[in-house]
């Protein structure tokens, strides 16, 4: 009988996730398992009107209430110098609205009582009286000339115009198109939609009156960085803030943005020398946290009549809501939205970007994408497939046509990236292998025949992941690094700590595994640390699929720092010299007697207990990794659909996702994020949609309106991986938490389009809707 050995945890083990027996027991400690002594309760009044001018707000009824112990509003604020607060991107918040109100769902007051009932009873009962003001809904209505000016607060600013950016060569670009046999245009839009994590947001604010430290409990993705911005915000001394950010029910984004509710918690907290926590509902998480896309975009494709292509023109207009507040590295306005080029070898390339105001929620927060990087992976494998339709070629012939070459890596973009690694070929070989692409499209051949509707949608995707390097790319100046600190105790266990941040990725289980294959201490060996600045070492936080390319590398490059040191050791403990010292998965022998060794556990007790001369005592150090360069992971993901001329019903019947994302850490959790991904892309390619009456009033403020896909609609997938590392990356790996998301809504649609193209239906904007299909069939006379 075969024994199983239990797997140690090196790279490659699929090593079932440490964090996963607490939380499936229960035991985990989210945030608003965060119960303080004498603690209060905020609850906050909003706005029901998109665009209105305050003119009173009467808090007497509201402060009459049983058990409020505070009202707080813009004007009491404004005492503090908090009315306003600085966005991720260098535009200025309202934390509570003084003025006007430019959202429906804007934080106007807030209570605070000792019962969070009470406290939202309360909120209810605080009269404003607003003014109402024509709203503006859409960005183009916004940048008409005469459109009601919405930031009417802010010195200089005469229009609803946010900001103008351009990247790559307008003339090479020019002289492309003027080559070009043909132009392939396509006018879309990447609807705003959001990241709804399970958990919302919210904190617990604890502010010690006597010694006044603040320690805040926050759902955050970021927390070193969330505590030096609070610091400077509020003007608290930094070393007196302590940011925890407990377990968090998913991110996605959500959590990277600071929030109006996280200020005025922390400045009731202050005020009244009590905790306060501030828990949203789901709706107030709809409505009024970091919202995700809303791009408009329209792209154009130059090309020879062989297919090959030439260059790129894009626009892009988003609709940034009534605060400039993305998350993105501060030199690009557009986030990493110039990675459109997508896996092309496009000599020219040109991208136009303008961003502006409307009266709706602020955000743009990258919901599972690196800084805008899903909006450009859709709009280029949109685009292409229009081009495919329209020179009647298949569509992965086109793309095989154009792909960049795997010898030609490492690539430089017409917009400035240098890719460092792919095999874009190979992705797509392995992905059409497994779907059994040749008969399938015999199969709809024959469908056609007899008037029934199947398509297949492919996308082969490229993203941008893993911010820095430093000295390109930071989050409101701090640099974006990352950093890991490694402990190792005499009795050979181990704690890692780290500046990112999981909400969900498996982080205990995957950097515990690096350290595995590093220094050979096994995974169930190392406890994982992270979220709490006290015990932290400095990080920028985990969004942009950024831990593994960044944190991970620092996980690899302190182990590495540590097994130097545990070399010297090892050479006093075999009493040989440091350099015929070897080292394989946890052992130290001598070159040539691997017999006569030491293991790890071995050398660290030896460091607190049996030093050779000279040597500090302890195994432990700390590393702050710059990344030399981002990681560049890809993909092919097809996808086939059957449609139902009598409904427009589209049904997902296969769905083939080959990713690389480099070296696998931990194969099972890639798989998980995968999986995870390829569902938000379906909810956002065919469910899920935050839209907008003529008034500003937000429809999809709550889960009936706003459809997440269950495991009902969900379609199975099949998945499948090609592995080229990342040769900067101390082992290779490439980030992969938002690969499926970015890569998937494109597949999807085009899978619609590839089974109604013939028709002459060119785009369906997302989300792809039965009545919108079946209103597109009608319209070429060939609904049922
Ligand atoms: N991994 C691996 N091998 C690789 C790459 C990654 O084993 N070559 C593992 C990592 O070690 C980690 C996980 O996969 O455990 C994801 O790693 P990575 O791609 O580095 O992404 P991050 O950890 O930085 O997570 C961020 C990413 C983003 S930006 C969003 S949004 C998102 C996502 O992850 N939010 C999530 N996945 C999520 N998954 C859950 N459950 N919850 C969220 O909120
Ligand atoms: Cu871009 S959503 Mo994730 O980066 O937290």
């Amino acid at each position: 009988m075969a024994v199983e050995t239990p797997l140690k945890g090196n790279i490659g083990d699929s090593i079932k996730r440490k964090e996963d027996d607490r939380f499936i027991r229960g035991k985990g400690n989210y945030l608003d398992d965060v119960v303080l002594p004498g603690m209060l309760h905020m609850s906050i009044n909003r706005s029901p009107f998109a665009h209105a001018r305050i003119r009173s707000i009467n808090t007497a009824a509201a402060q009459a209430v049983p058990g409020v112990v505070a009202v707080v509003t813009g004007e009491l604020l404004a005492q503090h110098k908090l009315a306003w607060m600085p966005t991720l991107s260098g535009d200025t918040q309202a934390v509570l609205a003084t003025d006007k109100v430019r959202f429906q769902g804007q934080e106007v007051a807030c209570v605070i009582a000792n019962d969070p009932y009470v406290a939202r009873d309360a909120a209810a009962l605080i009269e404003v009286d607003y003014d109402v003001l024509t709203a503006v809904v859409t960005p183009q209505q916004a940048l008409q000339a005469g459109a009601p000016l919405i930031r009417d607060e802010k010195e200089g600013q005469k229009d609803n115009h946010i900001y103008h950016w351009e990247a790559g060569d307008k003339a090479k670009t020019d002289e492309a198109f003027a080559k070009a046999d043909r132009v392939v245009k396509l006018d879309t839009f990447y609807p705003r939609c959001h990241p709804s994590p399970l958990e919302t947001c919210g904190i617990v604010a604890d502010v010690n009156p006597a010694t006044g430290h603040a320690t805040l409990y926050m759902t955050s993705q970021a927390p070193h960085a969330h505590r030096t911005l609070f610091a400077i915000v509020a003007g608290l001394p930094e070393q007196n803030i302590r940011i925890i950010s407990p377990d968090i029910g998913g991110g996605f984004g959500n959590k990277v943005p600071i929030y109006p509710g996280y200020v005025v918690a922390t400045a009731a907290s202050l005020l009244i020398g009590k905790p306060v926590k501030w828990v949203e509902d789901r709706s107030e998480n709809l409505i009024s946290t970091g919202f995700a896309r809303d791009f408009h975009m329209s792209g154009e494709l130059a090309l020879r009549n062989d297919g090959r292509m030439l260059g790129l023109r894009v626009k892009m207009l988003s609709d940034n809501g009534a605060f400039y507040s993305d998350a993105q590295p501060t030199k690009f306005k557009a986030g990493l939205f110039h990675i459109v080029t997508g896996s092309y070898d496009l000599q020219a390339a040109h991208v136009e970007t303008d961003g502006a105001y409307t009266n709706k929620a602020p955000g743009g927060v990258a919901y599972r994408c690196s800084f805008r990087v899903t909006e450009a992976s859709y709009l280029i494998e949109r685009l292409v497939e229009s081009a495919a339709l329209e020179m009647n070629m298949d569509p992965t012939e086109i793309r095989l046509k154009n792909f960049i070459q795997p010898e030609q890596f490492p690539y430089m973009s017409a917009t400035g990236f240098e890719y460092d690694s792919g095999d874009y070929p190979r992705a797509m070989q392995v992905a059409l292998d497994k779907l059994g692409y040749q008969e399938l499209r015999k199969e709809q051949a024959e469908k056609r025949k007899k008037g029934e509707l199947m398509g297949i949608g492919v996308a082969s995707f490229t993203e941008v992941v893993g911010a820095g390097p430093g000295k390109h790319y930071d989050i409101a100046g701090l640099r974006m690094f990352d950093s890991a600190e490694l402990r190792v105790h005499p009795t050979g266990k181990a704690i890692l700590k780290l500046g990112v941040k999981s909400q969900g990725q498996g982080h205990e289980t995957t950097f515990a595994q690096i350290v595995t294959e590093e220094l050979g201490i096994p995974a169930a060996d190392i406890e994982v640390q992270e979220g709490d600045t006290d015990n932290t070492p400095y990080g920028l936080g985990t969004y942009a699929s950024r831990s593994t390319p960044v944190g991970g590398a620092a996980t690899a490059m302190v182990s590495r720092k540590l097994r130097d040191k545990a070399k010297k050791i090892a050479a006093h403990l075999l009493e040989a010299s440091e350099a015929d010292i070897e080292f394989d998965h946890g052992k130290f022998f001598v070159r040539g007697s691997p017999s006569k060794s030491k293991t790890i556990q071995d050398v660290a007790f030896a460091a607190y207990t049996n030093l050779p001369d000279g040597l500090e005592a302890g195994l432990e150090g700390v590393t702050y990794y710059d990344p030399p360069n981002m990681t560049f992971p890809f993909g092919t993901y097809l996808v086939v659909v059957d449609i139902d001329r009598g409904t427009g019903q589209v049904k997902v019947r296969r769905m083939v996702a080959v990713d690389d994302c480099g070296v696998r850490i931990n194969p099972m959790v890639v798989e998980g994020q995968i999986h995870g991904g390829l569902t938000e892309g379906f909810g956002i390619a065919f469910m899920e949609l935050i839209t907008f009456d003529e008034e500003g009033n937000c429809i999809g403020s709550n889960f009936t309106d706003y459809l997440l896909p269950t495991s009902w609609e969900t379609p199975k997938f099949e998945t499948g991986e090609t592995v080229t590392p990342s040769p900067h990356h101390p082992i290779g790996a490439k980030g992969v938490g938002e690969s499926a998301t970015v890569g998937s809504p494109a597949a999807y649609v085009n899978a619609v389009i590839d089974a109604v193209g013939h028709l002459g239906i060119r785009n369906i904007d997302m989300p792809v809707t039965s009545d919108k299909v079946w209103a597109a069939l009608n319209e070429k006379g060939a609904a049922e």
